[in-house]
C-alpha cells in the first residue's frame, strides 16, 4: 500500500491577524487565538515529510456570500478602516462595546444602524473575544480560500486534505461573528460541496466548543448534517447552544446532533461519544467528502477547556473517523496549548490518513 503525500493548504496571510487581545470577564488578556498556533502546526506537519504544502487558490467573494449576509461581510471588511478613519489608534485591536441584544430590541424592528461600520460591531458580534486589526479581513478571506482549496483537492481524488485555517470559523453565523471566528470556513465548504452537486453533506465538529455558527447556518437544512462533540454548554462557552435537545429546525429535524461532554472526559469517554456521531453520519449517508471541524482544545492542558485528551488519543480519533471509509476535508478550528498543537495534529491526521488508505 502506498501513501502519497497529504495536501496541506496554508498561507502566511494569517500572520497579520496579530496583536490581538480579548476580554475575559472584563480582564484584558492576550488573545488565546495567536499566529504561533498555525506556525507550530505547519512546522510539525512538514517535519514528518508526509505533507505537500500548497498555497490556496482564490475563489472570490461568491462562496462567502453563499453563507453569510452581505451586511456581515461588509462589517468584517470595513470595521477596521472605518475605526482608523474615525481616529482610533491603529496599534490597538478593535472590540465591540455595545451589543444589540434580543432584549434591547424587544418587539421594535430597530433596523437603523450607524453608517460607520466599527459602530455596528455590537450588532454582529456576540462576545468580547473576537478582535479586529488591520490584517483580520484578509486573513479571514485567505482562511476561506484555504478551506475551499482543500475541498477541491479531495473532490479531485485525494482521500484527505488538511486546511490550516486561521482565523477559525465554526462560531460565525450567517449574520454573526464571535469566538475568534469571522467567516465560517467549514460551512462555506459544505455549501461549496452542495454547489458542486452533493445532495447530502455531513459536518463532524470535534472542536472543544459547540459550533453555534455552523449549527445556525444549517438549522433548517435537511441536506446538511451537523454533529458536534463539545464541553457541556451548561458551564462552557458559548453557553447558549449545544444542548442535546437541539436536533434541527422543523424542516430538518434529526439532521443536527449535539453530544455535550462532562468535564474531565478522557479518550475512552470521547471515543464512546464519537461513535454515536459517526453512526449517525453513516445513517445519513453523505454523498460528498466529510467535513471535519478540527479543534485540539479537547487536549488536557488546553488553557480554556476542561477535557482530558492526550496526544495518542488524537490518533485513535483519527482512525475511528477513517473507519467511515469516506474522504475527509479537515478544517482547523481551535486549540490553544500551542506547545502540543503540532504533535496533536501529526497524531490526528496520521491516524486518519493511515486508516483511510488510498483505495
Ligand atoms: C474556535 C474556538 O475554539 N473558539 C473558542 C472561543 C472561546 N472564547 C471564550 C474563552 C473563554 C475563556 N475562559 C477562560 C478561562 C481561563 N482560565
Ligand atoms: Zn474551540
Amino acid at each position: 500500500m502506498t501513501h502519497p503525500t497529504i495536501p496541506l493548504i496554508a498561507s502566511d496571510h494569517h500572520l497579520a491577524h496579530d496583536g490581538l487581545i480579548e476580554l475575559v470577564a472584563g480582564r484584558e488578556v492576550p488573545c488565546f487565538e495567536s499566529p504561533a498556533r498555525a506556525t507550530a502546526i505547519r512546522g510539525a506537519l512538514l517535519e514528518t515529510g508526509a505533507y505537500d504544502l500548497q498555497a490556496p487558490e482564490t475563489h472570490g467573494p461568491d462562496p462567502i456570500a453563499a453563507v453569510h449576509e452581505l451586511e456581515l461581510i461588509d462589517v468584517v471588511e470595513h470595521a477596521w478602516t472605518d475605526a482608523i478613519a474615525a481616529g482610533w489608534d491603529e496599534r490597538r485591536a478593535l472590540l465591540p462595546d455595545t451589543f444589540l441584544l434580543r432584549a434591547y430590541a424587544g418587539s421594535m424592528p430597530l433596523d437603523a444602524l450607524p453608517a460607520a461600520r466599527h459602530l455596528r460591531l455590537g450588532a454582529y458580534c456576540f462576545d468580547t473575544a473576537t478582535p479586529i486589526v488591520g490584517g483580520t479581513a484578509a486573513a479571514a478571506r485567505a482562511a476561506v480560500d484555504i478551506a475551499l482549496t482543500a475541498a477541491d483537492r479531495v473532490l479531485a481524488g485525494a482521500p484527505l486534505a488538511y486546511a490550516l485555517c486561521r482565523p477559525p470559523g465554526h462560531h460565525a453565523g450567517r449574520n454573526l461573528i464571535g469566538g475568534y471566528c469571522y467567516f465560517n470556513n467549514a460551512a462555506i465548504v459544505a455549501e461549496w460541496l452542495v454547489s458542486r452537486g452533493a445532495s447530502r453533506v455531513a459536518i463532524l465538529d470535534v472542536d472543544f466548543h459547540h459550533g453555534n455558527g455552523t449549527q445556525q447556518i444549517f438549522w433548517q437544512r435537511p441536506d446538511v448534517f451537523y454533529a458536534s462533540l463539545h464541553g457541556d454548554p451548561g458551564g462552557i462557552y458559548p453557553y447558549f447552544s449545544g444542548y442535546a435537545t437541539e436536533v434541527g429546525g422543523d424542516r430538518a429535524v434529526g439532521t443536527t446532533i449535539n453530544l455535550p461532554l462532562p468535564p474531565g472526559t478522557d479518550g475512552d469517554g470521547y471515543l464512546t461519544a464519537l461513535d454515536v456521531a459517526l453512526d449517525a453520519i453513516t445513517d445519513f449517508d453523505p454523498d460528498a467528502p466529510v467535513v471535519v471541524s478540527l479543534g485540539f482544545d479537547t487536549y488536557h492542558a488546553d488553557p480554556i477547556a476542561n477535557l482530558a485528551l492526550h496526544t495518542d488519543d488524537y490518533a485513535r480519533i483519527g482512525s475511528r473517523i477513517a473507519a467511515l471509509r469516506r474522504p475527509v476535508v479537515a478544517i482547523q478550528e481551535g486549540g490553544y496549548a500551542v506547545e502540543a498543537l503540532g504533535a496533536n495534529a501529526v497524531a490526528f491526521l496520521g491516524g486518519l490518513h493511515e486508516d483511510l488508505g488510498t483505495e
